[in-house]
């Protein structure tokens, strides 16, 4: 299917970079000889991920619990016991996880290539390289650090188009009794809720615990534990180990089960998916149009990459939407990609509260429901478009 001509979902801009806004077509695809979903078409990462990338991964504090919990897992699942255990995390941000090592002293390596976000890292103290991750790297880093205990990542394969040379990567950076634990939104989850706006050009693939399966086969590495989590919408935490070096979980045949019985190996239930999107975005502009012809006040909050193929998708203009409140300061005074909605910092929503509330930030939404009662107090109303497009209070 296509979403047609999209920009980059975290391009924002000014108004005199206009002219020269990059557009590519956003056409995701199954492959139903390896089981993986992917965009066809795939922008080169460094028109993605730069000096100036604009998601700072600490912007959330659910996601700061997040990765302190998942930090802790590792360090008691699998480093503990071990001496001087060297850890590496693969697209490190601006540290939301490693700080976790860094502070109790344990050797660490982040590997960031937008360096803006890396700095965020290194003046914390986090150890941290600004490169792209693949083969001739991770042999660099065998050679000045040594094998690792554990390689992680978070939100991060799933945007690296070759996949095989990251895998290739850490199959030789890992210890033999290593483990390679990683995280992204889940293809299960994305199908359930209609949430096609996790498909834009940073995620290249979405997976399924099959499709990482058979990927990382290749290059000896087993999938030895597969665990959901709520994060980003609902995404998949994977673990996988040298062949051989450790049993499968139970729970790694039971969800292969179950994403059998969801039809994730057929091409009908992509067919499916597609015309629920076709419903999903008739539904938001229809709802839009309607707030707009009733002269009401209508305020996009958090200006995420899945807003731009949202907003670019469903034909959502300045007109439906004021602007877009966002806590981030490198978006704020930019206009969003390809739709170019104002973004806005918070205090402008506090300040004078819009009648609705369109939340792109719905991944984050109990967070947010949480922090922002007086807006609801005011009379203001969330319009929510995952599962379904609905008004809630
Ligand atoms: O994979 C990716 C995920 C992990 O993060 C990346 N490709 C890029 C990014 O995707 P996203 O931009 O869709 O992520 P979020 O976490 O949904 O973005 C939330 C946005 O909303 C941020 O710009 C911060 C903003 N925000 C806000 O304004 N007020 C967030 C919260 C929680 C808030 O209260």
């Amino acid at each position: 299917m296509s979403f047609g001509r999209m920009p980059i979902a975290n391009g924002f801009l000014t108004t005199s970079e206009i002219p020269s806004e990059y557009f590519f077509e956003l056409a995701p695809a199954f492959c139903e000889r390896c089981g993986m979903f992917q965009i066809a078409e795939q922008p080169e990462p460094d028109k993605m991920f730069h000096a100036q990338y604009a998601f700072y991964s600490s912007t959330s504090r659910y996601m700061q619990m997040h990765f302190e919990r998942f930090a802790g897992a590792v360090i008691r699942g699998v480093l503990n016991g071990r001496s001087s255990p060297f850890v590496i995390e693969l697209g490190s941000n601006d540290g939301i996880m490693l700080r976790h090592f860094y502070e109790r002293g344990i050797r660490h390596l982040g590997i960031e290539p937008s360096v803006n976000v890396a700095d965020a890292a290194r003046g914390r103290g986090i150890r941290t390289i600004s490169a792209f991750f693949g083969q001739k790297l991770a042999d660099d880093i065998l050679v000045e650090h040594g094998p690792a205990d554990a390689i992680l990542a978070a939100n991060v394969m799933c945007h690296i188009p070759d996949l095989s040379s990251v895998a290739a990567g850490v199959a030789r950076l890992l210890r033999r009794d290593g483990v390679f634990i990683f995280e992204d939104p889940y293809l299960g989850d994305m199908i359930a809720k209609t949430a096609y706006d996790q498909i834009y050009d940073e995620h290249v693939f979405i997976f399924s615990a099959d499709s990482v399966r058979r990927a990382f086969a290749e290059h000896g590495l087993e999938l030895v534990d597969v665990e959901p989590q709520p994060t980003h919408g609902g995404s998949m935490r994977y673990t996988l180990a040298p062949k051989g070096s450790r049993a499968a979980t139970l729970r790694v045949t039971e969800q292969l089960a179950k994403e059998r019985a969801q039809g994730l190996d057929k091409i009908e239930t992509y067919r499916a998916f597609k015309e629920n999107c076709e419903k999903s975005r008739s539904r938001l502009i229809h709802a839009l149009d309607g707030m707009r012809r009733e002269g009401k006040r209508v305020v996009g909050y958090g200006a995420t990459s899945k807003s731009t193929t949202v907003t670019n998708y469903c034909g959502i203009t300045p007109d439906h939407v004021e602007y877009i409140s966002d806590t981030t300061p490198i978006k704020q005074g930019k206009l969003s990609p390809g739709a170019h909605i104002p973004v806005k910092p918070h205090a402008e929503f506090m300040g004078k509260y819009p009648d609705y509330a369109l939340l792109f930030a719905w991944n984050h939404a109990a967070e947010i429901r949480e922090k922002e009662l007086a807006f609801i107090a005011a009379g203001g109303r969330w319009l929510i478009y995952v599962p379904e497009v609905k008004i809630v209070s």
